[in-house]
């Protein structure tokens, strides 16, 4: 199980399974997992919120499974059922879409996934549940296979609760192996550090612990940049802020790279020997979870704020808000030292974001390290739809105080 809790969340592929309730999607996590993960009932309605399954699948590697209610659920809970299935979809990489063969209703409500996932370029798994009828479940397939294109999608026929009939041979088996066949090879290939290191570089990390560090524990962008630098060989030292020159001092080398929290770049930048590159642990992430272009056009565009602007910051975690948090604290007062203390600023926190965000003039995204890269790029999608400019926190203080250009990305 340690090694399995290695890898967050946020990192793991995500499979999102969707469809009409009682199609089986309960059934299938159970089968992928195969464990009693998800409550199987022929009551409609039993998976009330979305369940979260991290477990190593090979050959796909760390996972996250989610089962969802179903799509058509009219429940009197059913609007925020579907809130939190939208929510599983915008986190999904690849999606399992079930269909049930003895379903005799349209298909209107799955074709408007599929669309959406195509649209987003979601590999999506097309999962006949036969219920034991492959009659019926040929005559569905024959009917969806008319409605797929393109190979972003594949079609197969299986009892998801697992029964194997003659023709039904390792059904768990054969879903997996569609599901790798749909993922591009190099899904799982980029690096947080990208190309700014090479085996055997010296690799120096400025990691303040002030009041917002959580007690005792490094925050997750440090632990999983250090984790990568190890796995890409390179050796990897770590100070504080203010033992920076004392930790340089005792160095035989100028460090290649150096990593900093972004409220220290100003510091390390004056600090650093001329040799050493310098990026942070937000500029990172940005690239690393978002889309760097963006932001960097994003974090421009606070140039054009003014004192009546409405400023959007989104923060993932939930943590009461501690004096001098970056997100609530700083980030406010850098820019209303230069707008003027009229400027709008509202803190979203968690999954919450709002669907149309153009009622503000900038966003400022966290470094977002709790969540998949899939779900920062449908915030993305959204400012973008909006014509809202987007940036994060640390593209945006490396603009704010002058150093944006002098950022090795
Ligand atoms: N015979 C048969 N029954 C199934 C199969 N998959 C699901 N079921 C049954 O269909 C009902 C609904 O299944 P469930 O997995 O809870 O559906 P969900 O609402 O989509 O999560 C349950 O009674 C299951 O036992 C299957 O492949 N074959
Ligand atoms: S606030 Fe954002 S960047 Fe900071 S730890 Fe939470 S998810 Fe990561
Ligand atoms: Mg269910």
């Amino acid at each position: 199980m340690a090694e399995l809790n290695s890898t967050p969340n946020a990192n793991r592929l995500h499979i999102g399974i969707f469809g009409r309730t009682n199609s089986g999607k309960s059934s299938l996590i159970n089968l992928i997992t195969g464990q009693n993960t998800s409550i199987v009932s022929e009551v409609a309605g039993t998976t009330t919120d979305p369940v979260y399954k991290a477990m190593e699948i090979s050959p796909l590697g760390a996972c996250v499974i989610i089962d969802t209610p179903g799509i058509e659920d009219s429940t009197a809970l059913g609007a925020q059922r579907l809130e939190k299935t939208k929510l599983a979809m915008e986190k999904t990489d690849v999606a399992i879409l079930v269909f049930a063969a003895n379903d005799q209703r349209d298909l209107a409500e799955e074709y408007r996934m599929l669309e959406n996932f195509q649209k987003k370029k979601v590999p999506v798994l097309c999962l006949i549940n036969s219920f034991g009828n492959r009659s019926e479940a040929d005559v569905l397939k024959e009917k969806i296979s008319q409605k797929l294109r393109g190979d972003n999608n594949v079609l197969l026929v299986a009892d998801c609760n697992g029964a194997e009939g003659p023709e039904e041979k390792d059904t768990r088996g054969k879903i997996v192996g569609a599901l790798s066949k749909l993922m591009p090879e190099d899904y799982d290939d980029t690096f947080i550090t990208g190309d700014l290191v090479k085996e055997n570089d010296l690799v120096l990390l400025v990691m303040p612990q002030d009041i917002q560090a959580p007690k005792r524990r490094l925050i997750l962008p440090q632990v999983q940049t250090i984790r990568e630098l190890l796995d890409r060989k390179c050796t990897v030292v770590s100070t504080t802020t203010d033992k920076l020159e004392n930790t340089l001092s005792r160095l035989k080398d100028a460090p290649q790279l150096i990593i900093t929290d972004s409220q220290a770049f100003k510091f390390v930048y004056e600090h650093k020997p001329k040799e050493s590159r310098l990026t942070s642990f937000s500029v990172l992430f940005a690239a690393y979870k978002g889309d760097l272009k963006y932001y960097i056009e994003g974090a421009r565009f606070i140039d054009s704020l003014n004192e009546h602007s409405r400023v959007l910051i989104a923060e993932c975690c939930t943590h009461a808000p501690l004096a001098e948090d970056i997100g609530r604290v700083k980030i406010p007062r850098l820019l209303r030292k230069r707008f003027g203390e009229a400027l709008h600023v509202d803190v979203v926190s968690g999954t919450d974001f709002p669907e149309d965000p153009a009622k503000y003039d900038l966003v400022i995204q966290c470094g977002a390290c709790m969540f998949n890269r899939r779900y920062v790029l449908s915030r993305i999608d959204k400012a973008k739809a909006a014509s809202v400019p987007m940036t994060n926190y640390g593209v945006a203080i490396a603009h704010l105080t002058g150093i944006l250009d002098k950022v090795v990305m």
